[in-house]
């Protein structure tokens, strides 16, 4: 009698066993940078928390350092549902997600508050709606400051300077028409692709915000940085809908709930970066142009023609002028 109940006693923990690690499932999460950079911290902190918030149900394995491709591959496998969640670019969304336009004109937002007070209002909701329209659901936003120009062979300070110069670009029909409209060639490569571009000679600049034009290291390329800060478009944390429609009401809180933690955690760590990445590269001798010694305002009286050709319904003209009047 003995005998027989140990032996169901060992089969009962066998099984209890192989069920919580059938339920306990990795989510794979695909990124470009590399370990070190306050983006990875940040998803390494959704992982911690999504861990224990589920009691280890929910693991994340983190593909950094391009492992998967670039961004515009991991937009389109998060939409058909062949990767769980990656972080991009906002501007990465732009032929699909008609927001994404609007997010991308230059100019637009006076301050990172003010980009963040917008993002919590109406248009957010409008965002999410049309994210999921394409098969993703928007967890978080992480902050990524303000892109400006950085060139090789002299300083942008004047609409003019853009003239001969061939400007790198991400692949968006707005940035390539802002170059354009500046009077520069836009060369659309891969972030990856951008120090291979320089060496070649394919580029004579770029635009980004500082910590990335550090940490990509640009500045060792292009030794001009002109702060004149043409747009923030945030890191946007997408899941796909088939992972986020396969997961419990209860997984899905603790899905956002990390997600929001780490966006909190980051938007710390940004203002770190930002002041960083400023430090080492007066360090290292780049030439640094601040915005009041450019002309910005006659770079945004050519760049805010863009706004004729991509806000061209009441919807979005709404969105636009609700934008630019909110604090
Ligand atoms: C960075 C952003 C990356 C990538 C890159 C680019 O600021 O964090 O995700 O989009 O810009 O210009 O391609």
């Amino acid at each position: 009698m003995k005998q027989v109940w140990k032996q169901w006693l060992g089969v009962s923990v066998l099984v209890l066993a192989g069920m919580s690690a059938a339920s306990a499932r990795d989510l794979v999460v695909a990124e470009v940078f590399a370990p070190g950079h306050v983006i990875v911290k940040s998803e390494e902190l959704m992982a911690s928390r999504l861990a224990e918030l589920t009691k280890g149900d929910l693991k994340i394995q983190l593909k950094h350092s391009a492992q998967l491709g670039n961004e515009n591959q991991y937009w389109d496998n998060v939409r058909n549902g062949s990767l769980d969640i990656t972080r991009i670019n906002f501007g990465v969304l732009v032929n699909d997600v008609p927001a994404a336009k609007i997010l991308s004109l230059p100019y637009l937002f006076r301050s990172r508050e003010h980009m963040w007070h917008v993002l919590g209002g109406e248009l957010g909701k409008r965002i999410d709606a049309e994210v999921e329209k394409t098969g993703a659901v928007v967890l978080a936003y992480y902050d990524s400051g303000s892109r400006s120009f950085y060139t090789t062979k002299k300083p942008i300070r004047y609409r003019s300077d853009f003239e001969g110069q061939r400007i790198r670009v991400q692949n968006s029909p707005v940035y390539k028409d802002l170059i354009s409209l500046l009077g520069g060639t836009p060369v659309v490569v891969g972030y990856d692709k951008v120090v291979d571009a320089f060496k070649s000679g394919e580029i004579d600049g770029a635009e980004n915000n500082l910590p990335s034009y550090m940490a990509a290291e640009h500045y060792k390329y292009a030794r001009y940085y002109s702060f004149d800060e043409h747009s923030s478009v945030p890191e946007v944390l997408l899941m796909a809908k088939k992972t986020w429609d396969s997961l419990t009401p209860e997984q899905q809180k603790a899905v956002k709930s990390a997600a929001a933690e780490s966006s909190e955690y980051m938007k710390k760590l940004w203002a770190e970066a930002e002041s960083q990445a400023l430090a080492k590269a007066r360090k290292e001798g780049v030439v640094i142009i601040e915005k009041h010694q450019m002309g910005v305002g006659g770079i945004e009286t050519y760049a805010v023609k863009l706004y004729s050709k991509y806000v061209t319904n009441p919807q979005d003209m709404a969105t636009v002028l609700s934008i630019l009047r909110s604090e």
